[in-house]
């Protein structure tokens, strides 16, 4: 873009603005300005020219009417190498705007105060700002705009470092900002009407006599897919740490899968008490988690076991996210969607608020009071509601029993209850590998207990080879077996109860793989 002439300013969040225009007229740049701004900036000792000079027009209607002009928007929207478009810029006496600085009418605190009413909300729709910020974004060839205070100062500096313009990059970046942020202002207001105008049939409601232990959380933007209409719904009487009584600390809204997907990731690390652990989970199915020292160490670890599914990724701790393992977390090469944790230090969640915009953190208190209290887990199938206890079966390695000639060693059988615990919350048919507490490969969801195997194994490969494997379920014929000895397996933990089983010892003697039978099978469908 050209150097910046004139700027727009008209902020109804006015941090840090008066510094911003001082540091614009210190460049030369004209400011025009909004009632109450123009007025902040006057005040200030800032020459500022009034949004009325230039549109000719008083301001109206309470404010309603005070940017929505030509002299504004074809001033703002005019390609500057279109000589069509400056000959009619000419021809009207319009400037070009170069710089729009806005941020929108407080909608949300408005509507989050007590006994808002209808009228004052809908006050408090802005339509000028959005269609400057729009019209702004919309020709960044030309147009710079910030939305965010934050920016000012960075803005300022490479103004100041490019002669008084910016690069294509930074403008182009400024636009997908400006358009992030009238996005979810809109959103806002759709909420807001959604929960006046739906009736209760149009939103999604349980009948009471169904589930009236549950109580409505919040409608949430849409379900699994976003044509399905959803809601989030607690239990009445639940304490438990769970996913349903974090406190959301920052970020945009929890979807659907955000809440099912944390749910998967916080209940896996609730299984390690002893050490920090971590998992690093998408679509509720963890690719990476590990136990460790330090709770740094145990991200490191857990993120190195597939680096590549953790981009998107949601992490739960089992204990305090501190700086360090902030820093971890959030360097360049890393997308987190969502953290859980019990808690972070202050400075911890200064590091992940400044790394993403919008990161959701969860902090949920201490995570182990009233754990492994029996409940129920249930699944809504087509005309009915299947209920059953929840999963809470613990193995510990007095409930092992070896039955191989080969014996696992001590690190083994480590590794062994570790993939264990990690296997019973993957999606069937479920294969884990691990090696030094860490998983190095994972195989979910599929039809064949082969198939899950070999993409382990693929995973693994790129890892480390020679670590031990969980199986959810029994093997029902060796090929697993044969297979995970190919990729250097040394050790197989399983529930065992299959009528092949001989088979499948003597399948493991050949190879000279140890194997440990559970007794127990965990299923997850
Ligand atoms: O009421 S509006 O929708 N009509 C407008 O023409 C307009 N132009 C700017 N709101 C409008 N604005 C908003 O006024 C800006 O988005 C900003 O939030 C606010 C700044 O007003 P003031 O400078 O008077 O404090």
């Amino acid at each position: 873009m050209a150097k910046i002439k004139r700027a727009l300013l008209s902020v109804s969040n006015k941090e840090g603005i008066v510094e911003f225009a001082r540091g614009l007229v210190k460049l030369g740049v004209e400011v025009i300005s909004t009632g109450g701004t123009a007025a902040l900036l006057a005040d200030a000792g800032i020459q500022v020219t009034e949004i009325s000079q230039v549109t000719n027009f008083p301001e109206m209607m309470d404010g309603r009417v005070k940017t929505l002009h030509p002299a504004v928007h074809a001033g703002i929207l005019a390609v500057r190498s279109n000589e069509k478009h400056l000959t009619e810029l000419d021809d009207q006496k319009i400037k070009t705007i170069d710089l729009v600085v806005c941020n929108l009418y407080p909608f949300a605190e408005t509507v989050a105060k007590e006994n808002v009413t209808l009228a004052e909300a809908i006050e408090n729709i802005d339509i000028g700002g959005p269609t400057m910020i729009r019209s702004a974004a919309k020709n960044n060839q030309d147009v710079a705009v910030v939305v965010d205070p934050a920016d000012y100062k960075n803005i300022l500096a490479e103004l100041q470092a490019g002669q008084g313009s910016l690069t294509e990059t930074a403008t182009l970046r400024l636009a997908y900002k400006a358009f992030q942020h009238t996005a979810e202002y809109d959103q806002r207001i759709e909420h807001y009407l959604a929960d006046i105008v739906l009736t209760e049939s149009e939103k999604l409601e349980l009948p009471a006599t169904l589930l009236d232990r549950y109580d409505k959380k919040m409608d949430l933007r849409y379900g699994e897919n976003p044509h399905q209409k959803a809601a989030f719904y607690l239990e009445s009487e639940s304490n438990e740490p769970s996913i349903a009584t974090a406190e959301q600390l920052y970020g945009k809204a929890l979807s659907y899968n955000n809440i099912n997907d944390s749910n998967g990731a916080l209940e896996l690390v609730k299984e390690f008490t002893e050490r920090p652990a971590v998992a690093v989970t998408k679509h509720a199915n963890p690719c990476g988690m590990a136990v460790a020292d330090t709770v740094k160490e145990a991200f490191r670890r857990a993120h190195l076991g597939d680096p590549l599914s953790a981009y998107g990724s949601i992490v739960a701790f089992n204990r305090e996210v501190g700086a360090a393992t902030a820093k971890e977390v959030a360097t360049e090469d890393k997308f987190v969607e969502v953290i859980i944790a019990p808690d972070y230090t202050a400075e911890a969640l200064k590091i992940l608020e400044e790394r993403w915009q919008n990161i959701r953190i969860l902090k949920t208190g201490e995570i182990y009071i009233n754990y492994d209290k029996p409940g129920y887990s249930m699944k809504k199938v087509t005309g009915g509601l299947l209920v059953q206890e929840r999963d809470l079966a613990v193995t510990t390695a007095a409930d092992l029993e070896v039955v191989t000639e080969q014996q696992p060693t001590e690190a083994q059988l480590k590794d062994l209850l570790f993939a264990w615990k990690v296997v019973k919350h993957v999606k069937s048919n479920a294969i884990v590998m691990a090696k030094d507490e860490m998983i190095v490969g994972v195989g979910a969801g599929q039809m064949s207990r082969v198939d899950a195997m070999i993409i382990a194994g693929r995973k693994a490969e790129q890892r480390q080879q020679g670590g031990v494997v969980a199986s959810d379920a029994f093997f029902p014929f060796p090929d697993a077996i044969e297979k995970a000895a190919e990729l250097g397996i040394k050790a197989v933990i399983q529930p065992g109860g299959s009528i092949r089983d001989e088979k499948v010892i003597a399948a493991c003697n050949d190879l000279g793989i140890a194997m440990v039978f559970t007794g127990k099978r965990h299923f997850r469908h």
